[in-house]
């Protein structure tokens, strides 16, 4: 009947923070252009391989934006449907299965919503077969009001590679159907051709693969840097439509490229050891914000995908007391510095805990256990209650409508 509902919405409460009244509404009106960044880590940024630049556009456009190098992947089994969950939700993905198959049908407060009803038009671009992840299902809970998904693209042999349209293209068609978007609008932009097993053309490989004798660690490099050649067009063709100076654009890495089975290949390339400290510090993706007029900045507090959804809302101006937010507001005065992943790991301002060990992050050697103990119970109960109101569908105890309509095929309205 929703009574478990009470402990939760304290728990929430308390752990909502304030927005940073500068940040407040800083981009109201603004349209927003998120970008999934597939398999992006943050070890890339303004990192070399060969002795060059693995991701040359992003390391300028930190400099103009809000980066938050401290930012961490929470996602589980779902990969890019999990990001999207905990990105527009900010609720945790499941701990087994993809929570976009199992619980679609469920009541969300999610930000394509809310935007909706704050005169938003919202849209997810995505040059895939709309049912993968169940997208178009879960899509209409999320509260999107269109998907551009494969139909909505020209795709052939030849602007295609591994999982289907380059990004270059991608991103190039895209602006033509948010140029035709009534404005201001929301739109999400899933990235694909950085995809394992990291496939790319001759042609579309602007630096060379690394030398080692793991060919998928190899083969990341020069599609992470075909990736960044694709935002920098995109982003240039965003100022030439007139569309840049009005929109915030947010990029942030759905999660892991190169999992823990190449940690040969990793421990060479990075120099140094992969314990389970460094693993989990593997773990951080690329945040940028890039709000037109603000200068760059870098961030340190520690956050997770899991923020984005009140951080989005409060530079917007949309107030988020009363929403049920697992995340806070990543510009926040009052921030404590804290992520927590899928798998029960976490970190803080000064420790990592994982795998039943706490390492002290100066050093990444294990410490006493005592200096992670006072986070175990916000860890545990933060994954707890998501998964409840998951579980539980508990949200519907708060929200009301729930259409099912088809989003393929319906034309931005005036
Ligand atoms: C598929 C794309 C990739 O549409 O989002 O999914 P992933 O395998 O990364 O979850
Ligand atoms: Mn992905």
């Amino acid at each position: 009947d929703g009574s478990e509902l009470a402990d939760i919405d304290n728990y929430v409460r308390a752990n909502y923070l304030p927005p940073d009244d500068k940040m407040f509404g800083i981009a109201k009106g603004k349209n927003v252009i998120l970008i999934s960044m597939e398999s992006t880590q943050d070890f890339v940024i303004n990192r070399t391989v060969n002795g060059e630049e693995i991701t040359p556009f992003l390391n300028d456009f930190i400099k103009e934006s809000y980066y938050f190098n401290n930012f961490y992947h929470q996602t589980g089994q779902g990969k890019t449907s999990d990001s999207e969950f905990l990105v527009e939700n900010s609720l945790y993905p499941l701990s087994r299965g993809a929570v976009f198959f199992t619980h679609s049908g469920n009541e969300y407060t999610a930000t394509p919503e809310i935007l909706n009803d704050n005169g938003y038009f919202t849209a997810s671009l995505h040059a895939n077969n709309k049912s993968f992840w169940n997208r178009d299902i879960m899509y209409q809970s999320l509260g999107y009001q269109r998907f551009y998904s494969l139909p909505d693209y020209d795709v052939n042999e030849e602007n295609s590679i591994g999982w289907g349209l380059k990004d270059i293209d991608f991103l190039q068609q895209s602006v033509e159907h948010l140029k035709a978007m009534p404005k201001p609008f929301y739109s999400k932009f899933i990235t694909l051709t950085n995809h394992f097993p990291f496939e790319l053309n001759e042609e579309d490989s602007f630096i060379q693969p690394y030398t080692s004798n793991d060919k998928t660690v190899n083969n990341y490099f020069p599609t992470v840097r075909y990736e960044d050649e694709a935002l920098k067009l995109f982003v240039q063709k965003l100022k030439d439509e007139g569309l840049y100076e009005d929109s915030v654009i947010i990029l942030y890495g759905d999660h892991y490229g190169i999992s823990e089975n190449h940690n040969k290949a990793m421990r060479e390339y990075l120099g140094k050891e992969i314990t389970p400290f460094e693993s989990t510090q593997l773990q951080k993706v690329p945040l940028i914000i890039h709000i037109p007029g603000q200068e760059g900045k870098t961030m340190t507090t520690v956050g997770g995908q899991i923020d984005l959804k009140p951080t989005i809302l409060h530079l917007l101006g949309i107030d988020t007391k009363k929403d049920i937010d697992f995340g806070s507001d990543l510009f926040s005065k009052e921030r404590r510095d804290f992520a927590v992943l899928r798998d029960g790991s976490f970190i803080t301002k000064d420790q990592v805990f994982t795998r039943d060990t706490c390492y002290d992050k100066a050093t990444g050697e294990p410490t006493d256990k005592e200096a992670c103990e006072p986070y175990f119970e916000s860890a545990k109960n933060e994954l707890e209650y998501s998964d409840q109101i998951i579980y539980g569908d508990l949200l519907r105890f708060y929200g009301e409508q729930n259409e099912g309509k088809d989003l393929s095929d319906q034309d931005p309205k005036e």
